[in-house]
């Protein structure tokens, strides 16, 4: 195997995929790059669905070995959303939608503003069953946006031990940390046994 295709629409996405997987010996392709503009509906209800509908979609469109992830936030006082509508919750974007966040936790005190981030990688190929790797970062979701890294909810989401966003640290050590990194550590062993076998 020789090219992998990574399959989102989102930027922020590429380029933390790009980092997490320069030691992986493969060419990495985007949407952009072939000029896949279809968009795969994610109807799933849960992040192992949506991810393993985006990564079997693009590689029947491509032909080629495919990775999607599906990710999002996962709120406690909230019971569990936005989830697998994060990107789309409150049906606004950017900073209104960390406004639109904030407000539902208004009166919610910092003792229960337990969230987590998850992600599930699918990697599907020709012929072959999909597999799937996943990851998961706890934290609290801070009261005001803090910081102008990462992308999304980051600038809400503080981290116990580094006592900071994920907006405030590093893109390596977020690179390191993040349910992404997990899940794409379990992808990383995933695609090195591919290409063991050609
Ligand atoms: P693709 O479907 O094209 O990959 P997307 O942005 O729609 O791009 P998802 O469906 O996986 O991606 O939605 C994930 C949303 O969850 C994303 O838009 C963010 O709002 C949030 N999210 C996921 N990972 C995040 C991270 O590392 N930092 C901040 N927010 C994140």
């Amino acid at each position: 195997m020789q090219q992998l295709l990574i399959a989102t629409h989102n930027p922020g996405k590429v380029r933390e995929f790009a980092a997490l997987f320069a030691d992986l010996q493969i060419t990495l392709l985007t949407l952009d790059d072939l000029g896949i503009t279809t968009e795969i509906a994610e109807t799933g209800e849960t992040f192992a669905a949506n991810a393993i509908l985006k990564a079997e979609g693009y590689m029947a469109l491509s032909g080629l070995p495919t990775l999607a992830d599906d990710s999002g936030l996962e709120v406690a006082a909230l019971g569990g959303a936005p989830g697998v509508h994060s990107a789309r919750y409150g049906g606004v974007k950017g900073e209104a939608q960390l406004r639109y966040l904030l407000d539902q936790l208004r009166d919610v005190p910092w003792h229960a503003r337990l969230a987590r981030f998850v992600c599930v990688i699918a990697l599907a190929r020709p012929g072959q069953p999909t597999e799937l790797a996943e990851g998961t970062l706890p934290g609290v979701i801070e009261h005001e946006p803090r910081g102008s890294g990462g992308f999304g909810y980051d600038p809400l989401f503080y981290l116990l031990d580094e006592h900071a966003t994920l907006a405030e640290i590093s893109a390596e050590r977020k690179n390191m940390l993040s349910h992404r990194a997990t899940a794409a550590r379990g992808a990383f062993q995933i695609l090195a046994r591919w290409r063991r076998e050609g």
